[in-house]
């Protein structure tokens, strides 16, 4: 399928606003409107460039909440300076730190479950009204299938849903209701599920960005209980690319686990982040465990591999060297953001 004018939810974040500008590049023409409500992790400094080059012809920005059941309606019907009305949506939008949703769990579920179902709603509506060619992409996570133990096969897209914490829960939540919207309405939805992403623009509150600032300032790099939990790495750029082959070429109604098929250890990325950066090891600081914490995550990407030819290109160890020295490069960026992206640590992990 082709597009012509998307509607990306979440924009102004990590994944999204690499979306946006990597989807302007591979599609010239696209247009896009790019919604975002510009929590605390949605930062208009994230697509700049963007704005610079395409504002007011390819793209703009709307500042807003995807549970703003006019605001959405009207952004689908609209047709912006005689523009194609919208024919996809890119759903990236969400709370999507785990340690926050042990802070505060509802927010979760207003933005994650009753935002996503207020979009699938008014695009029903839409539909119903104006019948068109229509592709909503829900973007979702691995964390939804729960945790691993060591010796356990990888994540397929049919392993049964077991998330274990407010976050993955309502994350969830959000992909049962693209699925019955599927199934009951016929409704023309695709999920892809995607394992832990790094590089550039991340909020400094996930592992990697968050080791990479605080050993740039100085500051002690809290690793939770023994270290040893594993996640599955991919490049942000390799996780965009899987969602443009599902959105162009993925199968209604289905689900696409994307991955990075590098499982590592945190103390082990802890450990390189610091060997990169020329920094002691006894920065490192082990603090106490992380509530109901998931030991590991793996994911089977063989239906995305073999439907879409899609495959991770980007070597971990060349993604990490590149997304370390953008933080380097780019302390402007990350230094108002240090002291609030660290109160989630004092509050949850202070020893
Ligand atoms: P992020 O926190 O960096 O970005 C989320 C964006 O959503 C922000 O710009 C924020 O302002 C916006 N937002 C929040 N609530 C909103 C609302 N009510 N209305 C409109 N906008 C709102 O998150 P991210 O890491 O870029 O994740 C994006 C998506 O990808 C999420 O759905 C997440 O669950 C999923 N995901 C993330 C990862 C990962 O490793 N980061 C992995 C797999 C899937
Ligand atoms: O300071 C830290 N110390 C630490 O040991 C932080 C922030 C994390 N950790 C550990 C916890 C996890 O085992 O590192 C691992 C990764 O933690 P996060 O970066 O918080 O990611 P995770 O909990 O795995 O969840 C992520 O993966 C998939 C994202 O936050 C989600 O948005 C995505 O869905």
């Amino acid at each position: 399928m082709e597009f012509r004018h998307l509607l990306v939810t979440g924009g102004a974040g990590f994944i999204g606003s690499n979306f946006v500008r990597r989807l302007l590049q591979a599609r010239p023409g696209l247009r896009v409107t790019n919604l975002d409500a510009l929590s605390y992790s949605g930062n208009l400094e994230n697509l700049r460039d963007v704005e610079r080059e395409c504002g007011g012809h390819c793209y703009r920005f709307v500042e807003g909440d995807i549970g703003d059941a006019r605001l959405v309606a009207s952004l689908l019907a609209a047709t912006p300076g005689g523009a194609e009305p919208v024919d996809a949506v890119v759903h990236f939008a969400a709370e999507s730190h785990v340690d926050r949703s042990i802070l505060g769990p509802e927010i979760f579920v207003q933005t994650n479950i009753a935002g996503t179902t207020n979009l699938l709603e008014r695009c029903r509506n839409e539909l119903a009204e104006r019948p068109r060619p229509f592709r909503f992409l829900h973007v979702s996570t691995d964390e939804v299938y729960g945790s691993l133990d060591a010796d356990d096969p990888a994540f397929a897209e049919d392993t049964p849903l077991a998330p274990r914490s407010p976050y993955s829960a309502s994350k969830a939540g959000s992909d049962l209701m693209v699925a019955a919207y599927a199934e009951t309405f016929g409704f023309p939805a695709v999920t892809t599920r995607c394992s832990n992403n790094y590089g550039p623009y991340q909020y400094p509150e996930k592992l990697i960005p968050l080791m990479i600032v605080r050993a740039l300032a100085g500051l002690s790099l809290p690793v939770y209980g023994d270290g040893l939990n594993v996640r599955d790495w991919i490049h942000v750029d390799d996780h965009c690319d899987g969602v443009l082959a599902v959105l162009e070429r993925g199968r209604d109604g289905c689900c696409y686990n994307l991955g990075g098929e590098t499982e590592l250890r945190n103390i082990d990325i802890v450990r390189r982040i610091l060997s990169l950066l020329d920094r002691p090891e006894t920065l490192i600081e082990y603090v106490t465990d992380r509530p109901g914490h998931d030991r590991r995550y793996a994911m089977n990407i063989g239906r995305a591999n073999a439907e879409l030819g899609w495959a991770p290109a980007l070597e971990f160890g060349a993604g990490l060297e590149r997304t370390v020295a953008w933080y380097v490069d780019n302390r402007a960026w990350w230094e108002p953001l240090l002291d609030a992206s660290s109160e989630v640590i004092r509050r949850l992990y202070a020893r």
